[in-house]
Order: structure tokens, then sequence, then C-alpha cells
């Protein structure tokens, strides 16, 4: 693999692990403010992050590449709402598409298609990711400040479970 590519793809490995993080800070916020619905949807956001950093830490050791492992960031740990978190869920997952596509731009100026294969799946979930977040934060603007109907969100995002992804093409999934 070429060094700029194997660089961020070790990067990336810190950044979906600092996603990880954040989800957790996230789920420990909203279960203190009395949101366990949207609690558990953080911790199975957190858990999927996990599953996203291992699946490259796997496709490294696959192309037989050195991970350069680096200190991973502070996560913020304060929030002013429910609806405060999820845009900030926003904002993150616009920062980690950014990130996943000068991956896929990296792999595909060296040439390597099938680190760009690879990338594909973590493109199309970018899509998922940002869309879950916009619908959720359309719901909790229309919600305002009527508790009832905050509940009501808070139950609909307690019913989301974990469950592993299936990148295509590598042999060792998280
Ligand atoms: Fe790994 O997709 Fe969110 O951050």
């Amino acid at each position: 693999m070429n060094q700029d590519l194997s660089n961020v793809m070790s990067e990336q490995i810190n950044k979906e692990y600092y996603s990880a993080f954040l989800y957790l800070a996230m789920s420990n916020w909203l279960d203190q403010a009395g949101f366990p619905g949207a609690s558990q949807w953080t911790y199975a956001q957190y858990q999927e992050e996990l599953a996203h950093a291992q699946n490259l830490f796997h496709y490294m050791n696959y192309r037989d590449e050195k991970i350069e492992f680096s200190l991973i960031e502070k996560p913020d740990s304060e929030w002013q709402s429910i609806l405060d978190v999820f845009q900030s869920v926003l904002k993150h997952e616009q920062f980690v598409t950014a990130s996943i596509n000068n991956l896929a731009t990296v792999a595909l100026s060296n040439n390597d298609h099938a680190a760009y294969i690879f990338l594909q799946w973590y493109i199309s979930e970018q899509i998922e990711e940002e869309a879950s977040a916009n619908d959720i934060i359309t719901r909790l603007k229309l919600a305002g400040d009527n508790t009832n109907a905050l509940l009501m969100i808070d139950d609909q995002l307690g019913t989301r479970t974990f469950t592993p992804p299936v990148v295509p093409g590598l042999p060792n999934q998280a």
C-alpha cells in the first residue's frame, strides 16, 4: 500500500475510535438528562463505531500494513439539550464523511482499486449516518418543548439495537 494511503487509513482508525468515545459520552449525558431511549441509540452507535474501527484494523492486517496508533482526543461531554446532542451527531458525521471521501480519493489517486472498493461500504454507510441524524433532528424540532412528544421520540430511539455490520471482501469481521 502506498505510504500516504497507509497513513490516512491509520488516521481513520483513530477517528473511528474517537467517534466511539464521543457517542459513549453522549450516551452518558442523555442517560443523566432522562432520555434512556436516546442513550440506548447513542450506545448502539458507539458499538457501531467500534466495528468501523475494527474492520479498518482487520483490513490493514489483511493488506499486511503497519498501523500508526496515536492518542484518541478527549470528546465533548456537555450539551444543552437532546436536540443539541443530535445536531452534534450530524456535524460529526459530516466531518467523518469528508474524511472517508478523502480516503477514497487518496486510494484512487494511488491506483489502489482494492482499497477503493473496500472503502465503498464506508462511503454508503456515511450516507445512512447523516440521513438518520437528519431525520432525528427533524422530529426533535417538530416536538419542540412538548415533553410528551420528546418522550415519545425517546421511546422510539430506544428500540435501536446493534447488529454487527458485514463489510464485503473482508475475511475477519469485527
Ligand atoms: Fe464511523 O461512522 Fe460515524 O463516525
